[in-house]
């Protein structure tokens, strides 16, 4: 039997890599694993919950990146390499920079592993491993994937959830966002009957009342193809679940959708608001978005029972001081259950990296603060420290403990669930505010150390 290490790797300085309600489990490796053929033994290691032993002994090392955590994911790639050991890389940022990966790795998967992983198992078996596997023309329909084996995740302490995917790809292309580069640019679903038996077979958390049978789709929008998302939704109706996922605030603007993810036991939605300036969201190119309409779109969806984790980006071009201010108010008003603020952040493959780059303002390379957290590039009408200092700022106060009661009282969203995530969130975001203003990482990352 040939033993395959998976291995995803902690970032230090992220608010989502370390804090408790982050610790959720990591899809893509989970399916790297489904897709490895029988005759390999897997072991499955998500720095985030469980230390990393460097001595475990494998025939080939998997490893998965985004951006903020591949300076972690490089340093592991250079042990087991200098152990002897093969290794391979896959995820979104060495999808985006291969040849960068090439320095710390033998082998890089670009995009999705499905199909590719398998071939490169096959590969490396007869001694022919290539340095770069990828897609030939369009990504592979999302038909016949292997479940994913919950099994591997029994023992890591994770939040009670399970990570379901029914759709990959988005045609908008927003200047800051990878997924249409990655993902491809329209919308592939995989078919009803499968996301339904993968469903039906999720091991329940026992004991739990609250969270039973909790699931996340992790689609970037739930509901990208109508017709798809009403037949699913009705479909999954007498599951009994509890589900989370992200979408565009078009959901409001649909009332069968909206009652069909009611009876279907969606208890939040994920909302990238991103902007509440008109002319930020034409320049990023999210033409979904309309503010004029954003306090109807929550009014609609707080009906229907659901809660609403809004997003919002600082740091635009067009953003000046008062976006801080603005922003909080519209939060606080609007009566968001969870928010969660992003700075600006130009990500390898996204068009705003090409355009900041062109124009000289890209002020670091250090991919371990490409986490949304910190200034990378050099912002329009702000200093960086102006930036950074409105940023923290705001995110202290969405969390002080009069805001919470503030956007929490009244609503008739699961409450039981989002008065503990606030005051979890108020933790995380303290501990980050802390970080940000002292230079000291959120999660203490312990030197890579042989015993
Ligand atoms: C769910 C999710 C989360 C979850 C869970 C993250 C996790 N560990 O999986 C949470 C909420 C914790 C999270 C946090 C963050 N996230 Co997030 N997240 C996502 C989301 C919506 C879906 C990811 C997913 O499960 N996809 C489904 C699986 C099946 O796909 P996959 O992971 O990409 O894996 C496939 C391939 O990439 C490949 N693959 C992956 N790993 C490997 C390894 C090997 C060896 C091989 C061969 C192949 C391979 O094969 C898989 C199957 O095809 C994506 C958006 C997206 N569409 O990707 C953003 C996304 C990945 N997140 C992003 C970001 C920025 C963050 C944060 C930095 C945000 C923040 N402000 O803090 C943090 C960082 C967390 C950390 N680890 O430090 C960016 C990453 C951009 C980049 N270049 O890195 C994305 C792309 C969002 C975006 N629109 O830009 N995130
Ligand atoms: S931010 Fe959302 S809508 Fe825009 S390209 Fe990314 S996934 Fe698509």
């Amino acid at each position: 039997m040939k033993r395959l290490l998976l291995i995803s790797p902690l970032s230090q300085n992220s608010l989502m890599g370390g804090g408790f309600f982050f610790r959720m489990p990591a899809l893509g490796l989970l399916k790297v694993a489904a897709l490895t053929p029988p005759g390999w033994e897997v072991t499955l290691i998500d720095e985030k919950v469980e230390k990393l032993d460097l001595n475990l002994d494998a025939d080939l090392v998997g490893i998965s990146a985004m951006t903020t955590t591949v300076g972690r994911a490089y340093e592991i790639a250079d042990h087991y390499r200098k152990r002897g050991i093969t290794v391979a890389m896959g995820g979104m940022h060495v999808s985006c920079l291969p040849e960068e990966a090439l320095q710390h790795c033998d082998s890089v998967v670009i995009a999705e592993a499905e199909v590719l992983w398998p071939r490169l198992l096959h590969d490396f078996e007869q001694g022919n491993l290539q340095q770069i596997y990828r897609h030939e023309g369009k990504l592979p329909p999302l038909a016949e994937l292997p479940n994913a084996d919950w099994s591997l995740y029994k023992t890591k302490k994770y939040l009670p959830v399970h990570f379901v995917e029914t759709t990959r790809g988005c045609p908008i292309n927003c200047e800051f966002c990878a997924v249409t580069s990655a993902f491809g640019g329209r919308y592939r679903n995989r078919p009803h009957t499968e996301v339904l038996s993968e469903l039906r077979a999720l091991p329940p958390f026992k004991g739990l009342l609250t969270l039973k049978n909790c699931v996340f789709f992790v689609d970037d929008n739930i509901i990208s193809n109508r017709t798809y998302a009403r037949e699913l939704l009705g479909k999954i109706r007498d599951l009994g679940l509890n589900w989370f996922g992200q979408t565009s605030l078009n959901i409001a603007k649909d009332p069968e959708i909206l009652k069909l993810c009611q009876q279907s036991g969606c208890k939040g939605l994920f909302l990238g608001f991103e902007s509440l300036s008109p002319e930020t969201l034409k320049a990023v190119g999210k033409r979904v978005n309309h503010p004029s309409e954003y306090m109807e779109a929550v009014r609609r969806i707080h009906d229907h029972g659901i809660g609403i984790d809004g997003s919002f980006v600082f740091g635009f071009d067009t953003d000046d001081k008062s976006v801080f201010e603005r922003t909080l108010e519209f939060v606080l008003q609007a009566k968001i259950e969870v928010v969660y603020f992003s700075i600006l952040t130009p990500y390898p493959g996204t068009r705003l990296h090409k355009r900041l780059a062109a124009e000289g303002r890209i002020l670091s390379s250090d991919w371990s603060i490409y986490d949304a957290n910190h200034v990378v590039y050099r912002p329009k009408n702000f200093t960086p420290d102006e930036l950074l200092e409105g940023y923290a700022n705001t995110f202290e106060k969405a969390y002080s403990i009069p805001s919470i009661f503030t956007r929490l009282r009244g609503t008739t969203s699961w409450k039981n669930f989002f008065y503990p995530m606030n005051i979890g969130f108020r933790q995380s975001v303290g501990k980050l505010a802390q970080s940000l203003r002292t230079g000291k990482p959120v999660v203490p990352v312990e030197p890579l150390r042989q015993a």
